[in-house]
């Protein structure tokens, strides 16, 4: 059985419960963070001292925190072939995605487009480094868009690890109003992930509790 810390309206918490879903594992989720609380306590910093979920036991296992190892774990212990490859030179071709995604485009539209324009204060915001933003981001979902043109997922026709941690933030790159570059695999994509119950289930979460105003 796992135990997952943290409140389902987190994209990482998102990410590593779809990844939960998609392998078929048991388990408990706790809504922690935000505005549940519950992430400051001693008990929780001595599981993440950065006091960030999601967090993440596996029986009575040590506690995990970062989602992408998460779900790396998660891929190697209980996914088959297909969803983790073993031949470290095959993984390599979808890692270096996942790690992309988590360093270059999640954070340029997390936190340049996504954060500011939804989650951040209205008085706080800045018109012109949201505008900048957005046009930094639209060579990165070009890029996603050209690697998707041979999809229908990021390996082709396998899905695997690599889908949950770029994945999991279409729902709200595509749902949060703003102007994204044109993309249509990306689109298709998006689209492709919906049919997964998992998905729909997981990392389809409404971010209106979340929204400042
Ligand atoms: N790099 C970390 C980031 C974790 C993170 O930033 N979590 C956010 C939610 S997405 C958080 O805990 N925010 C504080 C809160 O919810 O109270 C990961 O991928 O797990």
């Amino acid at each position: 059985m796992l135990t997952v810390y943290g409140r389902a309206t987190s994209s990482n918490v998102q990410a590593v419960m779809w990844c939960i879903g998609e392998l078929g594992l048991a388990y408990e989720r706790l809504d922690i963070g935000h505005a549940h609380g519950g992430n400051r306590t001693p008990d929780f910093l001595a599981m993440n001292p950065n006091g960030l979920v999601p967090v993440v036991r596996d029986g009575d296992g040590a506690p995990m925190f970062e989602s992408a190892a998460i779900v790396r774990y998660l891929a190697c212990k209980y996914g088959d072939e297909t969803f983790w490859p073993h031949d470290p030179a095959v993984r390599v071709q979808l890692d270096m995605w996942a790690e992309w995604i988590k360093t270059s485009f999640g954070p340029a539209f997390g936190n340049g487009v996504f954060f500011p324009m939804v989650i951040q204060p209205v008085a706080l915001r800045d018109p012109a480094a949201i505008a900048a933003a957005i046009e930094k981001l639209k060579p990165l979902a070009l890029i996603l868009d050209a690697r998707l043109q041979k999809g229908p997922y990021l390996d082709g026709a396998r899905f695997s690890f690599a889908d949950i941690l770029c994945g999991h933030l279409m729902h709200r790159y595509f749902t949060h109003e703003f102007d994204r570059a044109d993309t249509p695999a990306l689109r298709a994509y998006f689209e492709t992930l919906q049919t997964r119950p998992a998905y729909r289930a997981h990392a389809m979460v409404s971010y209106e509790p979340l929204r400042a105003r």
